[in-house]
């Protein structure tokens, strides 16, 4: 790594991007996004939009466009300050595709093939199994890569992506002398995997096909309590947590502790005894209640598109700054006349 890309004042680096493939759910609020403006100040953060990883999957063109603006729009509406983190479109930095082919040739298919992502994705969009599914880990590993990151907060599904990430790092690292941080993923003990309301055994996914299994972030409350009260539990009458048994329930718990800030036993101790539908009611509150100051700053952003191209325009000259300077070095180290 060359000096002129060490993090500034020694802050150590956080990474983190969200593929805008549908409207973001709680489960993209609790696993990731709500942690990120904790960090903002005492790291070095950079938030990446990743439009790139979307077209793995089919998208429409205008629907894609508004969501970049639309996931921007979270970001800030989270409380991510545009001064003090940057905040990109990963389209905007050609450095992602450039290292990305790069890391392809120190990948190996073995490695890809035990991805759990790729293979729920395959059946998933069996009719599309493009090349670029296969090699997403490789894009993210190079996202991640060039930014010199630390630390890169997640939900626990991604975990086995960036263990992949850690060692292409490493491997490159040994080849041709010290080039990458290796990064270390930073994952919440609670709300980091959310489950699906209706189907509790398969995690919430903003590309679910069923409404009733994801909350949105930006749903309107009347929506969001109707889907808690029709929210999958079990046949006991007991708020206790247990997710092999009650995985619905365990889920609920979760959900209301993650948004609550309190622990799990606190919350069954304050739900001891109570009904199934009062226990539903008060989860749904409590989201509603959560949620409702992130959609109020998110419908106001959403009507400045002025204001988030500039946001955009900084976020790339800041992120370019950056991935061009580890890009150079890693040319220089495989022999590329540069
Ligand atoms: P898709 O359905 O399009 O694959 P997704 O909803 O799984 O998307 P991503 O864009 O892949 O969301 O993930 C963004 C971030 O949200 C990641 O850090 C991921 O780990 C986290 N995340 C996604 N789903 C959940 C969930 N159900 N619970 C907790 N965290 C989640
Ligand atoms: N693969 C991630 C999104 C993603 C990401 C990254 C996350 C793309 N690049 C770099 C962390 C760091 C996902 O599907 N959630």
């Amino acid at each position: 790594m060359s000096d002129e890309n060490t993090n500034t004042v020694n802050k150590k680096r956080i990474y983190s991007a969200i593929q805008p493939s549908g409207q973001l759910t709680l489960g993209n609020y609790l696993g990731a996004l709500r942690n990120f403006p904790k960090l903002q100040g005492d790291y070095d953060c950079v938030y990446c939009i990743a439009n790139m990883h979307s077209l793995t999957v089919r998208q429409d063109p205008e629907q894609l466009k508004e969501r970049i603006y639309s996931l921007l729009a979270l970001y800030l509406a989270c409380g991510l300050d545009p001064e003090k983190n940057v905040l990109y479109l990963q389209s905007h930095v050609h450095e992602h595709a450039e290292l990305a082919w790069i890391l392809n040739c120190y990948t190996y298919n073995g490695e890809l093939s035990r991805m759990t992502q790729f293979k729920d994705k395959s059946s998933k969009h069996a009719d599309n199994i493009n090349a670029g599914l296969f090699t997403y880990p490789v894009l993210m590993a190079a996202d991640i890569l060039l930014y010199q990151s630390d630390f890169v907060p997640i939900g626990q599904d991604q975990k086995q992506h960036l263990e992949l990430s850690r060692d292409i790092a490493d491997r490159f690292n040994k080849l041709y002398g010290q080039t990458f941080v290796v990064p270390a993923p930073l994952i919440s003990k609670q709300g980091a995997r959310i489950m699906s309301l209706q189907d509790p055994d398969k995690k919430m996914s903003k590309s679910d096909t069923n409404t009733s299994n994801f909350v949105l972030i930006v749903e309107d409350p009347a929506s969001i309590m109707k889907k808690f009260k029709k929210a999958v539990t079990d046949s006991e009458a007991e708020v206790r947590y247990d997710e092999e048994n009650k995985p619905g329930v365990s889920n609920l718990i979760n959900i209301y502790a993650s948004v609550t800030d309190k622990s799990v036993p606190d919350v069954e101790k304050e739900f001891e005894g109570a009904r199934y539908g009062e226990f539903k009611m008060a989860v749904g509150q409590a989201v509603i209640d959560a949620l409702a100051p992130v959609r109020e700053k998110y419908e106001e952003l959403m009507g400045d598109k002025g204001y988030l191209e500039k946001v955009l325009k900084e976020g790339r000259e800041k992120a370019s700054a950056i991935a061009s300077v580890t890009l150079r070095d890693v040319y220089e180290k495989v022999g590329f006349v540069v």
